[in-house]
């Protein structure tokens, strides 16, 4: 039996962990960020969920359950864009470097780089604070080459009471991305928007279940990592547990689609000037 070996700023995967990436679409890794660092990371990350860097964010800090001008205090899942945009001393740190090396062992095509990292938060008891079903692919403007690694560092535990990242395995090798339709928000005070939505209404999309989909829940411990790819269909429930669900995401793309989706205009910032409608598949 083969283990992880975390040295240095090297985190050594197993062949299975890259076979179960490429067959499934995502793969578990325990023990990637150590106590001691988290707690410079969880700092930071307090320090954008509290709203404390909110006057230069504007979309960037919002709600992924309901819709942009809701009220910070009604906020129950809490998505900091870009954190070390806003903070350079974020800039390259521990979990950065780490997952680059993951991703240098799951990636040998070419060279991925980090293309978008994001503070996602749950606050305890929201019932609401869930991530519709979807793939990664459908939020994103058509590029040649769609490789990607998503990094979900869980800076809390990761539980199914919290609302931990589910997955469908294989749903990645489907042939076509699923419909994404706008999620209308049920707190929406539009009410026409409840009806017919559009991207720019609604920057939630989700898609259908199908009959034979069939769920896998991954929760883990402080300090470890998912890691998903484009095509998986993934989401997760809302918070019902007394505490927060704290996640740090970061996703690697090939250095090439970075540069494509740059030249669209597309940097993953929710102020990001775009015309969704022609993203929509
Ligand atoms: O961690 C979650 O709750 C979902 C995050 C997600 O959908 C993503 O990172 O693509």
């Amino acid at each position: 039996m083969e283990f992880n070996i975390r040295s240095g700023e090297q985190y050594l995967l197993t062949n299975d962990d890259i076979s179960q990436y490429a067959e499934k679409g995502y793969v578990v890794l325990p023990d990637v960020i150590s106590n001691d660092e988290l707690e410079f990371i969880e700092q930071w990350f307090d320090h954008f969920v509290a709203g404390n860097e909110r006057h230069c964010m504007a979309r960037d800090l919002c709600d992924m359950s309901q819709s942009y001008g809701t009220p910070m205090e009604e906020f129950q899942l809490i998505n900091a864009m870009l954190p070390s945009k806003y903070c350079p001393v974020l800039a390259n740190n521990i979990f950065h470097r780490v997952a680059q090396n993951i991703t240098d062992q799951l990636y040998t095509q070419g060279k991925a780089a980090m293309d978008y990292e994001q503070f996602l938060a749950k606050k305890a008891n929201k019932r609401g604070a869930e991530f519709a079903m979807h793939q990664d692919l459908g939020y994103w403007p058509k590029t040649a080459n769609t490789w990607t690694a998503t990094f979900s560092l869980a800076i809390t535990p990761s539980t199914l009471e919290n609302g931990c990242l589910q997955v469908i395995p294989g749903s990645n090798n489907e042939p076509e991305l699923r419909k994404h339709i706008p999620k209308p928000y049920s707190n929406s005070r539009n009410k026409e928007a409840l009806k017919a939505v559009s991207r720019d209404d609604s920057h939630l999309l989700v898609i259908n279940n199908e009959s034979g989909d069939k769920v896998q829940h991954l929760p883990v411990a402080r300090g470890s990592v998912t890691v998903h790819d484009e095509r998986i269909i993934h989401g997760s429930s809302g918070n019902l547990s007394n505490d927060w669900r704290k996640t740090y995401v970061m996703a690697f793309r090939d250095v090439e689609t970075i540069k494509q989706e740059r030249a669209a205009g597309f940097t993953h910032s929710h102020n990001d000037n775009v015309n969704w409608n022609e993203f929509i598949r």
